[in-house]
């Protein structure tokens, strides 16, 4: 198998492409990245380069990608822009890569009869009242809220199309708020673990009373191999893993695992149009595929992650400044 993995050298992108090459020995993978400033080649040093490739260039790249899926048996689609703050302030390139980078990858999926799968996220479902016994399945309808999970859910509306209308064989996932090493420190958990590193309070937005369904990226990976080699084309599937926890409740944790009073966080100004709470029922991959998550206890994962922040400042350290300087410009 030949796998093409756009978005590679991103949080969630360079954990898949980690785990296809340790659990499937016979596999190539090709990454295909733009490494736009939450892109770093340096998330997938010490991966086999007899089995393992980098390709720089843009999924809105018409013939730069058509030429990399030629080349490939199937294709799993990463490359987004992924944050919502970021969707707050600059719109276009979530328009641009999200939608356009998405059509040509179907473009040229479509030309070359390969394999897709398409990752996204949950919040194409919007968000549930934090009383609400329902959590989000495939038939929940589409009612995304900001301009980052609006580009995501049309993404998904045009690979279903293609699907239905050109026969393309391709599955979909939709899955939660995902954590663990490599993540942006723009995103809430390393942004918190990074600012107690460097000495300043975390920081909630709001009331902190929003809820976010926790998965480590590594059960993601592995829902998403289990996805490409089992599930049924044609299909979407909803990966979580039960991990409900208010954003005040992951301050506090992560405070007390560093060692630091549970209350010495401040709160800071709400996100505009914040949803209120994303819960998945992963039943159907449950059933269907036998995926079970592998990190149940989140406060082990949590320890883990801030373990990886604080052994790993190198990493970090470049994008910090950056990162809060522009939060500092939108008050948050
Ligand atoms: P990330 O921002 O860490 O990584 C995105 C990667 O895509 C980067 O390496 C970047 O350089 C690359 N990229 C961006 N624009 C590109 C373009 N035009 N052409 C080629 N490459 C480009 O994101 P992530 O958190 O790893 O998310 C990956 C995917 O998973 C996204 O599709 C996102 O919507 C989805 N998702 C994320 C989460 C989460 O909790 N982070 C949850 C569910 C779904
Ligand atoms: O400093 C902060 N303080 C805070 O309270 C930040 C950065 C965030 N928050 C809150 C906002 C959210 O309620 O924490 C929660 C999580 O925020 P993000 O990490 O920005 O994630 P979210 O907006 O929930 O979206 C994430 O999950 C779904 C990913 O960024 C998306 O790519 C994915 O699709």
């Amino acid at each position: 198998m030949r796998l093409l993995v756009t978005g590679g050298a991103g949080f969630i992108g360079s954990n898949f492409a980690r785990v296809v090459l340790e659990q499937r020995p016979d596999w190539h993978v090709i990454v295909y990245d733009a490494l736009t400033y939450a892109g770093n080649k340096t998330n997938l040093d010490g991966l086999d380069s007899n089995r393992f490739n980098f390709i720089q260039a843009n999924v809105c790249d018409e013939s730069a990608i058509n030429e990399a899926v030629a080349s490939v048996d199937a294709v799993v689609h990463f490359a987004a822009e992924s944050h919502n703050d970021n969707s707050l302030t600059s719109p276009w390139p979530f328009v641009n890569t999200n939608i356009i980078g998405t059509y040509r990858v179907l473009e040229a999926v479509q030309k070359h009869q390969k394999r897709l799968h398409h990752i996204s996220t949950d919040e194409v479902y919007g968000d549930l009242e934090l009383d609400d016994p329902a959590k989000f399945t495939p038939q929940t309808p589409y009612n995304p809220s900001s301009p980052y999970s609006s580009t995501k859910a049309s993404s998904d509306l045009l690979v279903r199309a293609w699907i239905r209308s050109f026969g393309i064989q391709a599955t979909i996932s939709n899955c939660s708020n995902n954590y663990g090493p490599y993540q942006h420190v723009e995103k809430f958990i390393p942004r918190q673990i990074t600012e107690i590193l460097e000495g300043r309070k975390p920081k909630l937005y709001g009331n902190g009373q929003n809820v976010r369904d926790w998965i480590h990226v590594e059960d993601h990976s592995m829902g998403i191999l289990a996805i490409l080699e089992r599930g049924k084309i044609g299909e979407t599937y909803l990966i979580g893993a039960n991990g409900e926890k208010n954003n005040q409740e992951v301050v506090e944790l992560i405070l007390e695992l560093m060692g630091k009073e549970p209350s010495d966080y401040e709160h800071v100004n709400d996100r505009p149009g914040h949803d209120l709470r994303y819960a998945i029922d992963a039943t159907k991959i449950n059933e269907e595929l036998g995926w079970r998550p592998k990190y149940t206890d989140f406060k082990q994962g949590l320890k883990d992650t801030i373990g990886w922040y604080k052994n790993n400042e190198e990493w970090w350290k470049s994008q910090k400044a950056k990162t809060e300087s522009r939060y500092k410009e939108i008050g948050r």
